[in-house]
């Protein structure tokens, strides 16, 4: 039967699953620039402090999304980052601050559909960065593919009051739809917890992103290391 995608936000539309045709093939193969490695638990913090709490759980692919540093706090955050991740051979995205990014060698630059405005991502590829884009519809995902990212992150998977967002959850219905209809790289993200992770990760996303299932859990570090179990790193 149909899945429900949103096409717009705050509009649920009943969309067929459609099949490609042959010769629309995006594939990882189709683009070299495409990192094949697959990311597996990837979680999402706010400070160099939470790299030094996780990464001795055997976390190796992390993102920094500082919100609240401005100026020489920020550039510190994301300095000691880089260096903890390099200490554990941990893939580091930081979001947003793609000059800090590319200033302090960290592995990738993650970024939103807003932040691809101004970000010169010639210069991220050029520093040999790698690309994370976040999506949530249609427009989106053919807007990422063309800057030929290393993963598509698609969200919200579920609702999550970690982000204010206009977009309807897709679901574990939608994930499918996206992880029929495009081979490329897929980081799963929005309202990820343990009773969902498993669900999730059947839909053979390559990659599931969290932020509160892990840094409100009660015991963030036993979390992480279930969570490792279920999704690999
Ligand atoms: N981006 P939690 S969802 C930062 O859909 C972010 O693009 C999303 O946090 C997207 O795991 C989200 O606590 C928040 O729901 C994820």
């Amino acid at each position: 039967g149909p899945v429900m995608v949103n096409r717009f936000p705050d509009q649920e539309v009943d969309l067929p699953i459609l099949t490609r045709s042959a010769d629309v093939n995006l594939t990882r193969e189709s683009f070299p620039e495409c990192n094949q490695t697959r990311l597996g638990l990837y979680p999402v913090v706010d400070s160099a402090e939470w790299l030094e709490f996780l990464l001795p759980a055997g976390v190796s692919t992390i993102q920094l999304r500082v919100k609240d540093l401005r100026g020489a706090d920020l550039e510190n955050e994301i300095k000691q980052a880089v260096e903890i991740a390099q200490q554990y051979e941990c893939r580091l995205f930081i979001n947003d601050y793609w000059k800090l990014a590319i200033k302090y060698g960290a592995y990738g630059v993650h970024l939103g559909q807003e932040d691809l405005d101004s970000a010169d991502v010639d210069a991220i590829l050029k520093a040999g960065l790698r690309l994370g884009i976040s999506t949530h519809c249609h427009f989106e995902v053919a807007r990422a593919i063309q800057y030929k990212p290393s993963y598509i992150a698609c969200g919200p998977v579920y609702h999550t009051n970690t982000k204010q967002m206009p977009w309807i959850p897709h679901g574990l219905d939608g994930l499918t739809y996206w992880r029929k209809v495009l081979n490329y790289p897929l980081v799963a993200i929005g309202g990820i917890n343990h009773e969902r992770i498993e669900g999730v990760t059947k839909t053979g996303v390559d990659s599931v992103a969290m932020i509160t299932a892990i840094t409100e859990a009660d015991d963030p570090e036993a979390a992480t290391k279930t969570f490792l179990e279920i999704v690999g790193n």
